[in-house]
């Protein structure tokens, strides 16, 4: 966000003399602590072995990952690494994740994620997957909700910013992902200064409900603005989606000023109904385009990469109807369906009402031609003919909006650091609560959903200074539960969060506790490398490639002495845990690797690649706490100089020495 903090409290203080007056004065005020509830303690206090109420997944910001946080208590679960690697338990590090960070840039491993979306059937929150966008270099992801774990990575072609992402239509047909900065389509080599002529977005239709099959349905392409956030249209406006853009003034420079000059930007709504009929009579163009498909098989559970080279691309010029701009006050951000799915709500960071839509009138605008231009094929309706109503004085800096189902919108107000409660049909403003500070998204379980549960809200606030103890100049971001509940707000807990969550979901934790996988299966076990009893283990070499097979039980490896590694070999530990328990792993490191340990699920093998540097004995350990043997769970690799005559040796049983060298005696 472009508002500086200083300049966010002074109008604060301005606007609303409380607020700034909190911040002023110091921590741990009457003030502060009158705002909590006096039974708060009670509300969000889980006894030890009692299970929260809620899963609830934040985006891990700037980190890449996905923050597992139960509620009330505000405890953190588990991360789930997506966009990037992730040396706490090997992922992008080891040999069978490491695709799934391929792009056609080469491996990234590194990314921004920002807005987790639960699958939907029928508009509610299922718990089957949940996906998330990279900002940076445009990609969604699926994980598995029965594992936790990243299953499927797509590279989003013809678009640079996947910020408008991955947003789901009600059964999880399609998520989304509309590009933040327009550039050339192709993207080619153009003066800048020819971006009204050359810079083009796209909004992208990814087919999502059959896992390992992620794909581009299709792109519509749309002028050179910058597309921000979605939301689908359900109930009547099933059928339907919302895009905000702003700099609808197609500036290329200078942004905070040159495209704040429209006193109105716009939603777009496409009707993707329509796009399907346009794509089906042959009217989308076949479009070269580089994007790479990542996804898990789901028995060697190796991640695979494919490049795909083409994309089916729809000109509004061509498909009339499928797209239509609402004027919408001023440079709106987020953009939300109230459950009915008559209501389009706007956050306009730089309006002074929050702008509500009607879907019905949208329709009657559209039959009646109620147009004030046309854009590249896009019909602008005009803003009487589509507002519902707006919401005066709502605060300053509005953002995103979610729902309880009970007939009421909470809006994030940025600049004003509150969370304002409103009633939609009279657009009355009922409440609000001050948050610290800054608050971007909030999120009520199932609040973007046809079925909202409207108990707790979360505010998820950038700035904490002043809240937790001083870590230095840099805090950490940080989330506030809020009870719903009743007419007036309340607030029980405040956490720290990871990196920075924009957005996040929840849902029951009974939707998705008891689908839990304890163990993979080891019999199931493809992987090409896989050991599947203790004296099946060895070394083997191909050139200058060693891969050792190795077990993994408590407390130790088979095999755990090795010999005949030469410097400038390239070494392949694929090391399996053959335990068949719930939640008891096996690590493996050894001396000087470049890389990340692994942690092996029970039945799960895993693949770590070494380069010894130079003649040696090298330790390997186990790296997670398995047993009171732990300590004794070790082995020791013998590297010799290259060129040496040393005998490759595995201590394992003589059978399987036998196998291996007639193995290697079929393969010269
Ligand atoms: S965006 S506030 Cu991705 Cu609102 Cu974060
Ligand atoms: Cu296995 Cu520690």
């Amino acid at each position: 966000m472009k508002i500086s903090f200083k300049g966010s409290m002074l109008l604060a203080a301005a606007s609303i003399g409380a607020i700034g007056l909190l911040y002023a004065c110091a921590p741990k005020s009457a003030t502060t602590q009158s705002l909590v509830s006096g039974d708060a303690a009670s509300r969000v206090y889980v006894a030890p072995g009692s299970y929260d109420e809620f899963y609830s997944f934040m985006s891990g910001g700037y980190s890449g990952q996905v923050a597992v946080y139960g509620l009330p208590s505000g405890r953190l679960l588990k991360l789930i690494p997506v966009f990037s690697q992730f040396p706490e338990d090997g992922y992008g590090y080891n040999e069978e994740t490491k695709p799934l960070l391929q792009t056609t840039y080469g491996f990234l491993p590194w990314d921004d994620s920002h807005h987790p979306e639960l699958s939907q059937t029928d508009g509610v929150p299922d718990g089957r997957w949940l996906f998330i966008n990279a900002n940076n270099t445009p990609r969604v992801a699926r994980i598995d909700l029965t594992r936790f774990e990243t299953d499927e990575i797509l590279q989003i072609p013809n678009s640079a910013g996947g910020h408008a992402s991955p947003f789901t239509t009600p059964s999880t047909k399609y998520i989304v992902s509309a590009t933040r900065f327009s550039v050339p389509i192709p993207n080619t080599d153009v003066p800048i200064a020819s971006y009204k002529k050359n810079f083009k977005g796209t909004l992208s239709f990814i087919t999502a409900d059959q896992p390992g099959k992620m794909d581009i349905a299709f792109q519509i392409l749309m002028p050179g603005y910058n597309y921000d956030l979605g939301h689908a249209g359900k109930g009547p406006s099933d059928g339907w989606f919302f895009f905000t853009s702003y700099n609808s003034e197609e500036a290329n420079a200078k942004l905070e000023e040159n495209a704040s000059q429209n006193d109105k930007d716009f939603v777009a709504a496409v009707n993707y109904k329509r796009a399907e009929e346009c794509v089906a009579q042959g009217k989308a163009e076949s479009r070269p385009s580089d994007y790479m498909h990542n996804w898990v098989d789901s028995t060697s559970r190796l991640a695979k990469s494919e490049r795909k080279s083409s994309v089916k691309l729809i000109d509004p010029q061509t498909c009339p109807g499928v797209a239509y701009y609402l004027p919408t006050p001023k440079s709106p951000h987020g953009v939300d369906v109230d459950p009915t799915g008559e209501y389009i709500v706007a956050g306009g960071k730089l309006a002074t009402v929050i702008p509500v839509h009607s879907f019905t009138k949208m329709q009657k605008a559209i039959a009646d031609k109620a147009f004030e231009s046309t854009i590249d094929g896009i019909p602008v309706l005009k803003y009487d003919a589509v507002i519902a109503g707006e919401v005066q004085r709502p605060g300053l800096g509005p953002l995103h909006t979610e729902f309880d189902g009970k007939g009421y919108a909470y809006t994030s107000m940025f600049i004003s650091s509150e969370v304002v409660k409103w009633k939609l049909g009279t657009w009355e403003v009922v409440d609000r609560i001050p948050v610290y500070y800054s608050v971007g998204h909030l999120m009520i379980p199932g609040g973007d959903s046809k079925k909202p549960w409207g108990m707790y809200l979360v505010s998820m606030n950038k700035i904490t200074k002043d809240r937790y103890l001083p870590t230095g100049p840099e805090m950490a971001q940080s989330a506030q539960l809020i009870d719903i509940s009743g007419d007036k707000m309340k607030l029980l807990l405040d956490f720290p969060t990871i990196g920075e969550p924009h957005y996040a979901q929840a849902l029951p934790a009974g939707v998705i506790k008891d689908k839990q996988l304890k163990y993979h299966k080891l019999a199931e076990n493809t992987n090409p490398w896989v050991t599947k009893s203790e004296n099946d283990g060895g070394i083997a070499r191909t050139g200058k490639r060693v891969d050792i097979k190795m077990i993994a039980i408590r407390s130790h490896f088979a095999p755990d002495n090795l010999e005949g590694v030469q410097v400038g070999d390239t070494v392949y530990f694929h090391v399996t845990n053959i335990e068949q328990d719930w939640d008891i792993l096996h690590g493996f490191a050894v001396l000087g690797m470049a890389n990340s340990e692994l942690i092996l699920e029970p039945g799960d093998t895993r693949t770590l690649q070494w380069i010894p540097k130079g003649p040696g004995i090298y330790p390997f350990y186990c790296t997670d706490f398995c047993s009171a043997l732990h300590q004794e769970m070790q082995g020791y690799v013998r590297v010799s100089p290259a060129g040496s005559n040393t005998k490759l040796m595995a201590n394992v049983s003589k059978k399987t020495q036998a196998q291996l060298a007639e193995a290697k005696n079929g393969q010269r």
